[in-house]
C-alpha cells in the first residue's frame, strides 16, 4: 500500500496495534523526514484535536539523596551535582504549589520523589497529597520509583489518575544507564500500576548516547506493551554537570522530532509528551514536535530540579502557534 493510500484509510490511522516489530519501527524512522512528519500529523488528527495540548505542572516533593545510579539523574546521591537532599515536603506546601499550578493554567499536577521505591509510611503521606490535589479539581500524577501491587492499589484508592514510570531506553542499552534495577523490575511496576486501574505514563529519554537502533527498540517496546501507556513522555536528556552523561553528545534536533513522530504513529491513541529538554529547544523545533504529534508539555519554570521555560514564554509560544490547553 502506498503512503497516500494508507493515509486515505482513516480507520488504519486509528487502529491500536500491540505487535509492532522492530523492522516496522525501523522503516518508520527511515522515511524521508517530511513523509514521516506528514504521516504522524495525519495519525494525530484522526485521534485528537491537533490544536489541543495537555498541560501538566511538576513538583519535586522529595528531592535528591537517591540510592539509585541512573546515569542521567541529578538526584542520585552518588553524583556530585549540587542537588541537596531534602525531606518529603509538607502537605500544605504541596497543596499551595498545586493551587498555584491550577491558577496558572495546568490541568494535571505531577509529584516526583527521588526514591528507589516508597516506604509504606511515605506512601501514606503521598496518598494524602493525592487526595488533597484531586480535591482542588486537578488530575493527579506521581512518580515514586518501583511499586508493589498493594502500593499501587493504595494509590488508586486515594484518587491517583496517572503513575509515571519510564522504561528510559531500549532493553539492550539499559544496562549502560542503570545497574541498580532491571528492565524487568520496571515492567513489573508498570504491570502493578495497570492492574490497579491507574493510567500509565511511560516513555523514555533520548540523547543519552544511544544508537538509532536503541530508539527503535525503546518505541517498539513501549508500543508492544499489552495496553499502550495513556501518556508517553519523550524526554531529551538534560545534561547535568556531575552526572556520567554530562558530556553526552547532543542529539540532532531532527532525530528528536523523528522519535516523537514514530511514537505518535505507533501509539496513536496515547498523549505524547514533549517532555524534558524544552528549555534548550528553539520555538521552531517545538513547533515541529507539535506538528509531529506531540500533544502535551510540562508547564512551569522548573521540571524536578532543572529549568523549564517560564509560563509567559510558553503561553506566548502556544499563542503564536494557535494551540489551546486540552480541557
Ligand atoms: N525516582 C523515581 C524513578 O526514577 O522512577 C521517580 C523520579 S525520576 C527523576 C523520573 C524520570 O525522570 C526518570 O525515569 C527519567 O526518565 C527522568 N529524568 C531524570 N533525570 C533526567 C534528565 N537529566 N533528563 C531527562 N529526563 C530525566
Ligand atoms: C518524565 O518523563 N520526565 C519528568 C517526569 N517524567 C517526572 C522528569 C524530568 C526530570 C528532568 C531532570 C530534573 O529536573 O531533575
Ligand atoms: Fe533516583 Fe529516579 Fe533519579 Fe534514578 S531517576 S537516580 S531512581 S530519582
Amino acid at each position: 500500500m502506498s503512503l497516500l493510500q494508507e493515509l486515505g484509510s482513516q480507520r488504519h490511522a486509528a487502529v491500536l496495534r500491540h505487535d509492532w516489530t522492530r523492522e516496522e519501527v525501523r522503516a518508520l524512522f527511515a522515511l524521508p523526514f517530511p513523509e514521516l512528519v506528514f504521516r504522524a500529523a495525519a495519525v494525530h488528527r484522526v485521534n485528537f484535536d491537533p490544536t489541543e495540548v495537555q498541560i501538566s505542572t511538576l513538583l519535586s516533593i522529595k528531592t535528591g539523596g537517591c540510592p539509585e545510579d541512573c546515569a542521567y539523574c541529578p538526584q542520585a546521591a552518588r553524583y556530585k551535582t549540587g542537588v541537596k537532599a531534602e525531606r518529603l515536603m509538607d502537605l500544605d506546601a504541596v497543596l499551595a504549589a498545586a493551587r498555584a499550578a491550577k491558577a496558572a493554567g495546568a490541568s494535571r499536577f505531577c509529584m516526583g520523589a527521588a526514591w528507589r521505591s516508597p516506604k509504606d509510611r511515605d506512601l501514606d503521606a503521598v496518598c494524602a497529597m493525592v487526595e488533597g490535589v484531586k480535591a482542588l479539581g486537578l488530575e493527579t500524577c506521581v512518580t515514586l520509583g518501583m511499586l508493589t501491587a498493594g502500593q499501587a492499589r493504595r494509590l488508586k484508592a486515594s484518587g491517583l489518575d496517572y503513575y509515571n514510570h519510564n522504561l528510559d531506553t531500549s532493553p539492550e542499552y539499559y544496562g549502560q544507564i542503570i545497574t541498580t534495577r532491571t528492565y524487568q523490575d520496571r515492567l513489573e511496576t508498570l504491570g502493578h500500576v495497570r492492574d490497579a486501574g491507574i493510567h500509565v505514563c511511560c516513555g523514555g529519554i533520548v540523547g543519552m548516547g544511544e544508537s538509532l537502533e536503541d530508539r527503535i527498540g525503546m518505541i517498539a517496546t513501549l508500543a508492544s506493551l499489552p495496553v499502550h501507556p495513556e501518556s508517553v513522555p519523550i524526554n531529551l536528556l538534560v545534561r547535568v554537570e556531575g552526572t556520567p552523561l554530562a558530556r553526552a553528545s547532543r542529539l540532532d534536533p531532527l532525530d528528536f522530532v523523528r522519535t516523537v513522530a514514530v511514537a505518535r504513529i505507533c501509539m496513536p491513541g496515547s498523549v505524547v509528551r514533549l517532555s524534558a529538554g524544552r528549555d534548550d529547544m528553539s520555538e521552531e523545533m517545538q513547533a515541529l514536535c507539535f506538528l509531529a504529534g506531540a500533544n502535551s508539555i510540562f508547564y512551569g519554570p522548573r521540571l524536578l530540579t532543572t529549568p523549564n521555560p517560564d509560563c509567559d514564554r510558553d503561553l506566548a509560544l502556544l499563542g503564536k502557534l494557535g494551540l489551546r490547553p486540552m480541557a
